[in-house]
């Protein structure tokens, strides 16, 4: 007999109310669910619970319809678990953070969660993990923790399912809609329990797989990304130092059959691309991992290779980094978004202030990262020993480089993102430099 899927009439619960959390709110509302978050963040229930999205970045349909949910009393959130009794299924969707200085994961939020709303659930609830783990974690702490908290027992009064989310800044409700997903369950009923009610979530396939498969597909697919970005920005080293234009070659290299050799640049945030290797990593203790270890020491370099490229061509102009004042234009990670989280902005800001220069940073998005304010504006580039382009925002595409170069101290401009052209730069009075454009040197020794 097919498990009858928690009907639409039942109530569901997103536990935290983050990006993740409150995109999966929205999607199970819209599928019909009375919706209910949790979350110990008071201030972000009331958001919710006012209609409001409680992050910014999220897109406008998202905006509209997290509002319209609560207003039809389809969507609701609290700081109560005991609110969550009548739910037939709670998704978790806790950051699981990885330390600085081990690379290890962080489970206390996930366990706090798991020990919270454990005694709150309803006899035969499923409960889904959303939140990215490092393989093994399900069977070695999710489900001695919920068993315990619940005193249920897995696979007969309980149901458990990793989940691992598939969100992006910038096109969370759209990705979580039609994003296909991998269900893991701890046992396969479980699984046809988790399979039955994400049909309602998403258009997109659905894969069946046991707990610990889905939790390495996750953590997989996110090394995959870092191993090819790393792979581009080790070939734009390569470039530079050999005169060549590195996206030229991956043009070229693309044009073979199979090759699909990414983007490289000023380095790789978000929270996803620079967490998930370290979780895979953490799960084996035999064997060492060598690649994905140098692929995140690769990709978190290159925010210290813009620095070089500022070093040089400020000695190329007579100046040192000492006493510079250097104008960033980025902080989000990701373009067209408010999102700084693991920003390559970040390091190299800390780096160019380590060496005594002056930073100001730049983002029509951003108001503050960290110990540094963030202004909107391009009036940051009177006076500025260079430019430095970490952020593809649309803004900075259509910068005037002619009337910017004047108003500079020293021209000079440091390319991140290919988003300028070196003869546009050289034409604008610049001293162009870009990440893995060999042949801007080149140009540029030509004219000395
Ligand atoms: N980046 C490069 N070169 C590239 C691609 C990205 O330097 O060729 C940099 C970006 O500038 C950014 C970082 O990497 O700083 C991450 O970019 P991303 O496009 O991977 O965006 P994320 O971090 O939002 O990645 C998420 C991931 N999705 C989930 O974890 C659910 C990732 O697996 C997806 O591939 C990505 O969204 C997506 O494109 O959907």
């Amino acid at each position: 007999m097919g498990y009858d899927a928690a009907s639409t009439a039942d109530s569901v619960a997103v536990v935290g109310i983050g990006y993740v959390g409150v995109t999966l709110a929205c999607a199970l509302g819209n599928a019909g669910f009375h919706t209910i978050g949790y979350d110990i963040n008071a201030e972000r229930v009331r958001q919710v619970r006012q209609g409001h999205v409680p992050f910014t970045g999220a897109e406008p349909e998202m905006v509209d319809l997290l509002a319209r949910l609560v207003s039809e009393q389809r969507l609701t959130a609290t700081t109560e678990p005991a609110e969550l009794r009548r739910a037939r299924a709670v998704f978790v969707a806790v950051e699981t953070p990885v330390e600085e200085e081990d690379h290890r994961p962080r489970y206390q939020a996930l366990q706090a969660a798991l020990a919270a709303v454990g005694p709150c659930l309803a006899d035969g609830a499923l409960v889904v993990i959303e939140s990215t783990l490092a393989p093994g974690t399900m069977q070695r702490l999710v489900l001695p923790t919920l068993q315990q908290a619940t005193g249920k027992t897995v696979g007969q009064q309980l149901f458990l399912v990793h989940c691992p989310e598939r969100v992006m800044p910038g096109r969370l409700l759209r990705n979580i809609s039609t994003c296909d997903r991998i269900v893991g369950g701890i046992t396969p009923a479980c699984t046809e329990r988790g399979m039955a009610i994400y049909a309602r979530v998403t258009s997109g396939t659905l894969y069946s797989t046991d707990a610990l498969t889905a939790e390495i597909v996750k953590t997989a697919e996110n090394a995959y990304r870092d191993v090819q970005i790393a792979f581009a920005n080790e070939v734009a080293l390569i470039c530079e130092e050999l005169g060549a234009d590195a996206y030229e070659v991956r043009n070229l290299v693309n044009s073979s059959p199979y090759r699909h050799m990414h983007l490289p640049g000023a380095g790789v945030g978000g929270h996803c691309i620079p967490k998930d290797p370290w979780l895979l990593c953490s799960a084996v203790e035999q064997y060492q991992p060598r690649l994905l270890p140098t692929a995140r020491a690769i990709n978190d370099g290159m925010p210290l290779h813009l620095l070089d490229l500022v070093h040089q061509a400020l000695i190329a102009e007579g100046r040192t980094l000492e006493g510079a004042t250097v104008t960033i234009l980025g902080v989000a990670y990701l373009e067209e978004t408010d999102d700084i989280r693991n920003t390559p902005a970040l390091a190299l800001a800390r780096g160019l202030v380590a060496h005594d220069a002056t930073v100001r940073l730049v983002d029509p998005y951003v108001e503050q990262l960290e110990e540094f304010p963030v202004t909107p504006g391009e009036d940051a580039v009177a006076g500025s020993d260079a430019l430095v382009l970490v952020t593809a925002h649309q803004q900075f595409r259509t910068l005037d480089l002619a009337a910017c170069a004047p108003r500079m101290r020293t021209p000079i401009l440091i390319d991140g993102r290919n988003v300028f052209s070196t003869e546009a730069a050289t034409a604008a009075g610049f001293h162009y430099r870009a990440i893995g454009k060999g042949k801007a040197q080149r140009a540029t020794a030509v004219t000395e």
